[in-house]
């Protein structure tokens, strides 16, 4: 009965995706699903189109896939995150033996991860939390895989999780592409790694899709200057993006947008209309974006361009009161801008700048996160993994690894000099970028608060001498003198303070 070298619970688009990718990597491996019918039509699927079907084998009863499974079992669950990933934890715990692993590929928030992690440890199991991204086809030909987890679970499981995860170039860094099924990809550089203790792969993977978050929007920004300020059509917008994919933007997503933007609408037979010019304004969201803002938020760290993309698609999601405000609340009205060229080369530097300013906000909330959980990030590392996989992989990825290798204390991924001297070459153009944008009445939030940042962070001086003498006044909350040691705390006695009654 013994023959499964894995387990995988829940065979919805990512498991039944994953699960492949491991048996193509010669793992025998056992699968089971809450409901039957998905774990019938998946075995059906393999057997009558997929070379390593011999090497997936699907049971009805739990009792019976756990069985299967070698031991030190190791047991991947791809559930819906939540309430989901707890049940199916509480129907596997009364099969598991010492020492088996539970690895949830979910997307769960990282405290749950922590919570289960001490569970299962005090039963005597072990508990990974691994991030998966880059959607069905990174699940199937190679994920970026962000495991935390104990150093002994991850021991176990470190073979397997090396072997299917995506591949980079040792040199480049780039990708390797052209694994199909049965034909995986062979050496490279795996994107995995261990991340850290209980919840440090789910927090990754949660920063991973803030990123995304404001990547995205920085890219439909910069389509948005071009449509409407440039007056250019989604084909000729497209071109565009493919030509920023040959320089310094090249990543998947630029890969994407430059594909979409270049298709025409299916349901128009002419072939006269751009899809995306069909497709509804109103983007959703499944929280991952949100948690990442709302920790910044409680860790008090600046990532406010992040925090902006999400706002961004909330506003967006207002479709309706859009519409209706739009025929009330009047901006300018100017036309095109002609000088085409020029434009998008700023527009371009504009998405670079704020781009990194994107990543700044990142991993600098990581910096603060793993003083407050108790990890050691390797911040190389991580941009490693994301490398390849991962839906935010793009080639300047390379040169974040670059910096944390130089200098593995940075405080500000800004302060690299890479990262310092793109900024200094692109800022003249992203402010004007903003500035045109501005008078146009053209949204771009996230252009926008990215600059903030930058000269936020870049400011010795900020006016919140004048922010904290207001809460002294209310609140009586104390401050600090420029002329005082840091840490001496002075408070005024706002009514007796003497009022200056000439010009100073
Ligand atoms: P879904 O997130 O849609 O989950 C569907 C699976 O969860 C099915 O196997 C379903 O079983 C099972 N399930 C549910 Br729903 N409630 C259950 C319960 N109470 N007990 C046991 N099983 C239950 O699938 P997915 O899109 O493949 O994603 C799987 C996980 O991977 C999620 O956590 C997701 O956030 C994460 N993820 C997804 C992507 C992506 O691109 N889709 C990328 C990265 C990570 P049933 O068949 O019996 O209903």
């Amino acid at each position: 009965m013994t023959t499964a070298d894995i387990g995988l619970v829940g065979l919805a688009v990512m498991g039944q995706n994953l699960a492949l990718n491991i048996a193509d990597h010669g793992y025998t491996i056992a699968v089971y699903n809450r409901s039957f019918e998905r774990t019938k039509d998946f075995t059906a699927h393999c057997a009558a189109h997929e070379p390593s079907h011999a090497r997936v084998l699907g049971f009805e009863a739990i009792s019976d896939f756990v069985k299967s499974i070698k031991r030190p079992r190791k047991i991947v669950l791809l559930v819906k995150a939540g309430a989901a990933t707890d049940a199916t934890i509480d129907a596997l715990i009364p099969h598991l033996e010492a020492d088996d692993i539970i690895i949830d590929g979910g997307n769960a928030l990282w405290t749950d991860t922590i919570r289960r992690e001490k569970a299962l440890s005090a039963q005597g199991f072990a508990f990974i939390g691994s991030g998966v991204s880059g959607g069905e086809t990174g699940a199937r030909f190679g994920p970026s895989l962000m495991p935390g987890g104990s150093a002994t679970a991850w021991a176990s499981l470190e073979p397997i999780w090396r072997d299917i995860a995506a591949k980079v170039d040792p040199v480049t860094g780039k990708q390797l592409d052209g694994a199909t099924p049965g034909n995986p990809i062979a050496g490279g550089v795996s994107c995995t790694a261990h991340v850290g203790t209980d919840g440090a792969g789910h927090y990754v993977k949660m920063v991973h899709n803030g990123i995304e978050y404001i990547d995205m929007q920085l890219i439909c920004e910069a389509y948005s200057l071009m449509k409407t300020m440039l007056g250019m059509n989604a084909g000729e917008i497209g071109k565009v993006f493919e030509q920023w994919n040959q320089g310094k933007l090249a990543s998947f997503l630029i890969e994407i947008t430059a594909d979409i933007l270049q298709q025409t609408d299916p349901a128009d037979a002419t072939g006269n209309t751009w899809f995306v010019d069909k497709v509804l304004d109103t983007a959703g969201q499944k929280g991952t974006g949100m948690w990442t803002a709302a920790n910044a938020l409680e860790l008090g760290a600046p990532a406010n361009a992040i925090a902006e993309a999400v706002f961004a698609r909330a506003l967006s999601a207002l479709k309706e009161e859009r519409v209706a405000a739009s025929a009330i609340l009047k901006g300018p009205s100017l036309p095109v801008e002609t000088d085409r060229a020029n434009i998008i080369n700023a527009i371009g530097d504009a998405l670079y700048s704020s781009k990194i300013c994107a990543y700044a906000q990142g991993f600098q909330l990581m910096v603060q996160a793993q003083k407050e959980y108790n990890w050691t990030l390797d911040f190389g590392t991580i941009a490693q993994i994301w490398r390849g996989g991962c839906i935010i992989r793009a080639d300047f990825l390379q040169k974040i690894t670059d910096a944390y290798r130089n200098d593995a204390g940075l405080k500000n991924l800004m302060l690299d000099s890479y990262f310092t001297n793109a900024l200094h070459d692109a800022q003249n153009n992203w402010r004007e970028v903003i500035a045109l944008a501005t008078r146009h009445g053209i949204p771009v939030p996230a252009f926008g608060s990215a600059l903030a940042y930058f000269d936020g962070y870049r400011s010795a001086t900020l006016p919140a001498n004048l922010l904290q003498a207001q809460r002294d006044y209310f609140g009586a909350h104390t401050y600090e003198r420029i002329d005082a040691p840091r840490g001496e705390f002075y408070h005024v006695d706002w009514p007796q303070m003497p009022r200056v009654q000439s010009k100073m």
